[in-house]
């Protein structure tokens, strides 16, 4: 049994959604393109899954949430698919990849063939069992990647309602979702190895704001240890966490984000691989000239950095999959990737922006007892990051466009004391 097919994007995620939506504006034909996805589901936005998905009143349900919603662009309903001659392979894993013989074999038994491959796989949830704690599958432990787990997380959250929650991790799954149980009047205890929250992009200052503003909503936070086990009950539901520190909380349910991923095992020993992901060049074509790889999944160069980053965010995700379609369908006229790396959250009132890099020098700028308040990462005499709390949208453009433009600084208390009027003037 098989098929054959042009282009075959496998995985039906956010890059999947972008990439697609330039195909069909690039002209791709009826019956060329396939996208082959574990998910039921056609591509949606994931960002909703921890924010909109989660909220007590009027959540977010597909299809309202299909891509490419989140750019404000026209939104791919499975029927958009069929009307553009695109084959969805839904509910489908790809079990194994022969990039020699450009073949795809699926858990169906199909076999899928392409001439050009887009590896858009995305990652998984890290799970505690590897870090030797047990008790992933066990009622009231949930997860947070794709919409199965957010299904489950809801029912969980529903089930808890009034009662206690621990999460486990201070990244991104970790102060979403706290915020999210908040306003579903679950209280909430976060723990998390680090010295404070958000570690991986967070000053010490930065992060002191959110932590002061989650406690002011109830959330409680237990810091620099992690959990060593659970306690179930008879039905092996979760009662509680136990922490390295002798800590004992008690838990009617837990959110584990604890990082992810990349699915990259069908590629290794025939792709490239660097950082965690398959290495692409400017074009995000892979050590195989039929491959590309866009996504969570893709180490690709930084051109304004000047070295290889792998990124785990929307925005990148949806850019690279536009720019891989560029790449594949007018290489002549597409000439290398080049991004700049954006970061953002949306969490109770607050919303913030990062762009750039948080390496060297830092300097805080405005008024961190109100909600106007950012910083500029400044490295060998140059602005290479910034970052905006409630920030109107010309700002956010302003400090993603003075990062961009990397000027010199020779007066880090200068640039304090202009602050984001040293942006909002350049
Ligand atoms: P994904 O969107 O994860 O898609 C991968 C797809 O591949 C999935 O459908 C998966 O099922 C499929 N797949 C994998 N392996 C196989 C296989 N063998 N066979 C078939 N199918 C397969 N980023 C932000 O910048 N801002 C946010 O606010 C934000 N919020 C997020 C909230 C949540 C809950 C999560 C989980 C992530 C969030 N992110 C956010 C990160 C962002 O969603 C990812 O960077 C983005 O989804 C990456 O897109 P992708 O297409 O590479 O991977
Ligand atoms: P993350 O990398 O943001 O955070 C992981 C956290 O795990 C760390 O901050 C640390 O506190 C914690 N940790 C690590 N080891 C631990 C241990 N042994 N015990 C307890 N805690 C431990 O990852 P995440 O929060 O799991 O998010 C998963 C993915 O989803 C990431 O790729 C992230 O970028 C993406 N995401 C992004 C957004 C956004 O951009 N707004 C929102 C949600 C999810
Ligand atoms: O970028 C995003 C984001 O943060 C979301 O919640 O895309 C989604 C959509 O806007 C959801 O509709």
């Amino acid at each position: 049994m098989g098929r054959a097919f042009v282009y075959v994007i496998l995985g039906g995620g956010v890059a999947a959604g972008y990439a697609a939506h330039e195909f069909v504006k690039r002209g791709v034909s009826h019956g060329e393109l396939c996208i082959i996805s574990e998910e039921p589901v056609a591509p949606y936005e994931r960002p909703a899954l921890s924010k909109g998905y989660l909220l007590p009143e009027d959540p977010a349900r597909l299809p309202a949430f299909h891509c490419c919603v989140g750019t404000n662009e026209e939104r791919l309903t499975p029927k958009w698919y069929k009307e553009h001659g695109i084959e969805l392979v839904l509910g489908t894993r790809v079990k194994s990849a022969d990039v020699r013989r450009k073949t795809l074999l699926t858990a169906t038994g199909e076999t899928i063939t392409y001439k050009i491959l887009i590896v858009a796989t995305g990652a998984r949830a890290l799970k505690l069992e590897e870090f030797g704690v047990s008790g992933s599958d066990a009622d009231g432990v949930c997860y947070l990647r794709d919409l199965a787990d957010a299904n489950r997380l809801v029912n969980v959250m529903q089930s808890s309602s009034g009662g206690n929650a621990v999460v486990i991790g201070g990244g991104y799954i970790g102060m979403e979702c706290a915020a999210s149980l908040v306003i579903s009047n679950i209280n909430v205890t976060m723990v998390f190895p680090e010295a404070h929250c958000m570690a991986r992009l967070f000053t010490p200052k930065i992060a002191s704001y959110y932590e002061e503003f989650y406690k002011s909503k109830g959330v409680q936070f237990v810091k620099g240890t992690v959990l060593t086990s659970f306690d179930f009950d008879s039905d092996q539901k979760v009662t509680a966490v136990n922490l390295r520190d002798g800590t004992k909380l008690p838990a009617d349910m837990v959110i584990v984000g604890i990082g992810i991923r990349p699915n990259t095992s069908l590629f290794e020993g025939q792709l490239t691989l660097e950082k965690g992901g398959i290495k692409v060049n400017g074009r995000m074509q892979s050590s195989n000239s039929s491959v590309y790889a866009v996504g969570d999944v893709a180490t690709f160069p930084v051109k304004i950095f000047s070295e290889t980053r792998r990124l785990e965010h929307v925005d990148s995700a949806r850019k690279a999959a536009r720019h891989a379609v560029a790449a594949i369908i007018e290489p002549e006229k597409t000439t290398e990737f080049d991004y700049l790396p954006f970061f953002y959250s949306r969490v109770f009132t607050l919303s913030w922006q990062f762009y750039g890099d948080n390496t060297g020098d830092v300097v805080h700028f405005g008024d961190f007892s109100g909600n106007r308040f950012g910083a500029y990462w400044v490295n060998k005499g140059q602005v290479v990051g910034s970052f905006l709390e409630g920030g109107t949208k010309e700002e956010y453009e302003a400090i993603a466009k003075i990062t961009r433009l990397k000027p010199a600084i020779e007066d880090l208390a200068d640039l304090e004391k202009q602050g984001l009027g040293f942006a909002l003037t350049l």
